[in-house]
């Protein structure tokens, strides 16, 4: 009886743990911003974050773009202060995440941690890219829900 019980608990103990494996790593995403289009000058960015919704806390998302060289923009990421400086694509408050050389190879990650609004925006050009070249976005992570 006992060593039926115990070998009950051990199942379920496995199974438990699997459970928690599945909510804890295969649930994050890791999302290409911009999909095969990447971190580049005229893509709209709003449109992609609109149909790539909703993001979830933990989610990774990856910013490719190559570093400075006689055919690319450099680009960087930003995250604005707040939505007035976002949608006047104002960087004076804004903090670097992302500098012109780190989105190369296979990109830089940002992870989702917070539930609060990011504002995410490139920063070359004194704001001309987030503003002409609508290389801005802004994403609203989730809590992710079981069942
Ligand atoms: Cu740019």
């Amino acid at each position: 009886m006992a060593v039926r019980l115990s070998a009950m608990s051990l199942m379920l103990g496995t199974l438990l743990l699997a459970l928690a494996s599945i909510s804890t790593t295969s649930l994050a995403a890791r999302v290409i911003v911009g999909d095969s289009a990447h971190w580049t000058f005229g893509y709209n960015y709003t449109e992609w974050a609109n149909k790539s919704s909703p993001f979830y806390q933990n989610d990774t998302l990856v910013f490719m773009y190559d570093p400075p060289n006689s055919t690319t923009f450099p680009h960087s990421v930003y995250l604005m202060k707040n939505l007035r400086s976002f949608i006047a694509c104002d960087l004076r408050k804004a903090k670097l995440v992302a500098n012109v050389l780190q989105g190369g190879g296979d990109g830089f990650e940002f992870v989702l941690k917070k539930r609060k609004p990011h504002y995410f925006a490139c920063g070359e050009r004194n704001g001309i890219h987030c503003s002409v070249g609508l290389m801005k976005f802004a994403v609203l992570p989730l809590r992710r829900c079981h069942g």
